[in-house]
């Protein structure tokens, strides 16, 4: 596809399950935007820059040890073929071993014009393409997924949702207060009471400073007690500490 000032903002999936997508990419939020045109998905099976007429992609690991590992040289002719080079364009592969994945990273992401996205299998892919074509390694966290191509749907959807136009109302302060590191606060709607429980009572009260205040304390309570981590970091970006 040629790379002209008419291109949306696309993801090329590098694969050799090309039929796992779109999958949930072709749903939803990110589904509706992809057939109106706001984003394009692009898949690159590897499996056809195999050079042997068996089509071998994996080999086994040197060294020894269990699994099987993707070969450099059939990954780098898929990259090759498939990338343009320009500065615009990020080249990532979904690794375990990679950063964890953050809104900070998506935002830089989405502001890109092109994400070339590789997907490992296998116990791994060769060290040696990683290096040669200086692929940013990315997790999205210390679970084990089957392979990168979960991962990648991830990491789409998240640059998708930011991409002008996508979502109905803009919700850019609501991402920067989780990028500050908070959690969000508790969500009610009708019927009130239900099985005996009721909304807390302010939500009632169209005192819409009181309202703020109250949602304000219970983002910072549900982030000190679920995810002291991102409690500590946001402490220290601030110069008050009440604990
Ligand atoms: C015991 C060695 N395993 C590493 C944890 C091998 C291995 C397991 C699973 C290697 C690759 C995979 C497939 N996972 C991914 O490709 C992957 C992934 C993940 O498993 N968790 C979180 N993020 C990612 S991004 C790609």
């Amino acid at each position: 596809m040629p790379d002209g000032p008419g291109t949306p903002w696309t993801a090329t999936v590098l694969t050799l399950f090309p039929e796992m997508f779109p999958g949930p990419l072709g749903a939803s939020l990110a589904g509706k935007a992809l057939e109106s045109g706001l984003w394009a998905l692009e898949c690159v099976d590897i499996r056809d820059f195999a050079g042997d007429k068996h089509r071998t992609v994996d080999d086994a690991p040197f060294g020894g040890g269990p699994g099987m590992v993707m070969r450099p040289d059939v990954l780098a002719a898929a990259i090759d073929a498939t990338v343009a080079g320009g500065e615009d364009e990020a080249l990532i592969h979904l690794s375990p071993r990679g950063a964890p994945l953050t809104q900070a990273r998506v935002r830089e992401l989405s502001a890109r014009r092109r994400l070339v996205l590789v997907c490992g299998r296998f116990e791994g892919v060769d060290e040696r393409a990683i290096q040669a074509r200086e692929l940013e390694e990315i997790s999205v966290g210390d679970y084990v997924l089957s392979g990168g191509e979960p991962a990648a749907v991830v990491l789409i959807d998240a640059c998708v949702r930011l991409l002008p136009g996508v979502v109905g109302a803009p919700d850019g302060l609501a991402d920067e207060s989780f990028e500050a590191g908070l959690l969000e606060y508790p969500h009610y709607t009708r019927p009130n009471p239900w099985e005996g429980r009721e909304v807390p009572e302010v939500l009632l009260s169209g005192h819409h400073e009181r309202i703020r205040t109250w949602r304000r304390e219970r983002a910072e309570e549900a982030t000190r007690r679920r995810r002291p981590d991102l409690w500590r970091r946001r402490r220290g970006a601030e110069a008050v500490d009440d604990g």
